[in-house]
């Protein structure tokens, strides 16, 4: 009996690690500042992330845990909103100002940590404050983890598409 007991600890301790050793840690730097871009023969100032609007778009497998240091040289206070993520076990890190935390001052910095646990799929971040959502915003590609399939036949190409939401009254 203590064998078969020793053989099905080992089996589950295998079991973990090996789910564990599938995951990495994927870093990311946002840099939030104003930038003057120029559309329709019309310049103007707005805020981004990394100088480009959308933004970065993250890949990360399911599993994996998602460190990104948000380093805001805006004029604004902001947040990054991760939508659709389920933050099991890390609430804090969702991102909505003034409900799961502090807006991330001018001049400041914050890491946002957090596993993406049993979700795969297209979603995608944003600010969350005012309307810096208009123009921070970029995709967030979750795929299976290694050795896993996709919950759907896989795609032959993949091309994230993200809407544009500014508000009218900044056109
Ligand atoms: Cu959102």
């Amino acid at each position: 009996m203590a064998r078969l007991e020793f053989a099905i600890t080992c089996a589950l301790t295998l079991l973990a690690l090996s789910s564990v050793a599938s995951a990495a840690i994927v870093e990311h730097t946002f840099q939030v500042k104003n930038l003057t871009v120029s559309k329709l023969c019309h310049r103007q100032v707005i805020t981004a992330v990394n100088g480009s609007l959308p933004g970065p778009t993250i890949r990360v497998k399911e599993g994996d845990t998602l460190h990104v240091h948000v380093v805001n040289e805006s004029p604004y206070n902001v947040t990054i909103h991760w939508h659709g993520v389920f933050q099991l076990m890390s609430g804090w890190a969702d991102g909505p100002s003034y409900m799961t935390q502090c807006p991330i001052r001018p001049g400041s910095s914050y890491t946002y940590r957090f596993t993406i646990t049993k979700q795969e799929g297209t979603l995608w971040w944003h600010a969350h404050v005012s309307w810096l959502r208009a123009t921070v915003y970029g995709a967030l590609v979750i795929r299976p983890r290694s050795g896993h399939k996709y919950p759907f036949p896989k795609p032959h190409r993949e091309v994230p598409i993200l809407l544009d939401a500014r508000s009218p009254s900044l056109e």
